[in-house]
């Protein structure tokens, strides 16, 4: 018999199908036993009564996370069924034919089948691909690929085209020390801190690209908003007046994402009892009145503009108050504090840059490039850096570009965020940090 996926069977009540998925959990009650099925549409009760008595026999030696077959007649369930126990939804299976496809070895080390994981993330993150089959921390990784569906699709529609980069380099892209080294041949490398250099080139002949992309960061610390692999949402565009035109850009791109994740995952989103507010227009400050607003509303000091995470909750939760926004965009940022690609402002002691924060989080930096070779070259000189390290990144300045500029969107970062997630390893299948090389 055709496989019935249980999504379909509500519309099915009456006729015969066949199921196929894993047990998410056996009950027992006196003569009766209750399979709780798992596809990837939902979860369905199936119920074996003995008079079905082969099936019987099989249905006994199922455990959780069996794979199985179950064939019956799909009937209406009470009402009052139902009510108490929603989760199996509305329909359930009298099965006839139990077949068994294939069987966990050993012990499971956890019980996907509650609700919620009460457990340590350790332990959710050392079990991962079992853990991954709990219907609420699925949902975390449907709302990501919804994300990643939604960037693509408005960046498109934007006019931006998709490009996909080199992560092995020959120098680091960002500057600073939190990169990795690796052992390419005869030569030492470097793991792609960013897109930055390539995203730029892309503006050259693309004018508009973006990349969904593997970012790699030697963070040595252990925060609950850094790991060391991630996946950027960069995007970078051409012919600009201002950075002011790149945050109107993210602005719509970051908006848009937010109303396909609304729309597109109510289901998902109920299980973290999160509703997505409608922020519009996003508030945008500079980083000195961001200072003076933090002394005067929260009595804190920022030491030489440098905005710590404690800044960047308080600066958010005055946002909410003050604009009913979610996001704000923080602009200007010191010379000191971003990358020498970064283009100067009129006072050259700051930038033409900004960072886009998202419930108490930065989820995203950008600005306006130097588009000029030679004012380049004396930033990288200014920074006791050598031009000759950066040749062919600098080329791209040569042979002429229009002013751009662009951004760096962490990913995993919105999802925690949209979600209220403790930890951002929360929302990567299989993250890495200083510690975890596996699973
Ligand atoms: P930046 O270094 O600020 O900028 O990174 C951009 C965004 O990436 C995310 N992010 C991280 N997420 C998880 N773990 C980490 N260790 C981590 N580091 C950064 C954040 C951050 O806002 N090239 C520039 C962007 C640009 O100007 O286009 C860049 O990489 O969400």
């Amino acid at each position: 018999m055709e496989r019935t996926l249980i999504g379909e069977t509500p519309k099915l009540v009456g006729k015969t199908v066949s199921l196929s998925g894993w047990v998410n959990i056996r009950r027992d009650h006196g003569k009766l036993i209750f399979i709780d099925l798992r596809d990837r549409t939902g979860i369905m009760q199936t119920v074996v009564i003995p008079d079905s008595k082969e099936a019987y026999e099989t249905a006994k030696k199922l455990r959780s996370e069996f794979v199985v077959e179950i064939e019956g007649l799909v009937k209406a369930r009470p009402a009052s069924a139902v009510n108490q126990d929603s989760s199996t939804g509305g329909v359930e299976l009298e099965a006839k034919k139990v077949n068994i496809i294939s069987k966990p070895e050993g012990e499971l080390a956890i019980d996907v089948s509650q609700e919620s994981l009460d457990l340590k993330l350790e332990t959710l993150l050392d079990n991962r691909t079992l853990a991954l089959r709990n219907e609420k921390i699925k949902s975390i990784f449907k709302i990501y690929s919804e994300l990643l569906s939604a960037y693509d699709e408005v960046m498109r529609k934007e006019g931006y085209v998709e490009i996909k980069t080199p992560k092995i380099l020959s120098s680091a892209t960002e500057g600073g020390a939190n990169f990795f080294k690796i052992k390419y041949f005869d030569r030492e490398a470097c793991l792609a801190q960013s897109p930055q250099f390539y995203k730029q080139a892309g503006v050259s002949f693309f004018e508009r690209v973006f990349e969904i992309g593997s970012v790699f960061r030697a963070e040595p610390h252990y925060t609950t908003r850094h790991v060391n692999e991630y996946i950027g949402l960069d995007g970078e565009v051409g012919f600009i007046k201002s950075f002011q035109d790149v945050m109107d850009e993210l602005e719509k791109v970051v908006l848009s994402c937010m109303d396909s994740i609304s729309k597109n995952c109510q289901e998902e989103l109920k299980k973290y009892d999160v509703v997505i507010d409608e922020s519009k227009p996003i508030p945008r400050i500079t980083l000195v009145e961001a200072a003076e607003i933090l002394e005067k509303e929260f009595g804190k000091k920022l030491e030489n503009l440098d905005i710590d995470a404690e800044g960047e909750r308080m600066i958010c939760e005055w946002a909410k108050k003050k604009h009913s926004s979610d996001f704000i965009f923080l602009t200007n940022y010191p010379t000191a504090l971003r990358p020498f690609y970064s283009m100067p402002g009129k006072d050259p002691e700051f930038t033409e840059t900004f960072d886009l924060l998202f419930r108490g989080l930065e989820i995203a930096s950008g600005g306006q490039r130097i588009h000029d070779y030679n004012q380049l070259v004396e930033n990288i000189k200014k920074r006791k850096m050598k031009p000759e390290q950066f040749k062919d990144y600098l080329d791209i300045f040569k042979f002429g570009i229009p002013p751009h500029g662009g951004w760096g969107l962490g990913s995993e970062r919105i999802v925690q965020k949209i979600l209220g997630l403790g930890n951002i390893k929360e929302a990567i299948l299989y993250p890495r940090d200083v510690k975890r090389l596996t699973p």
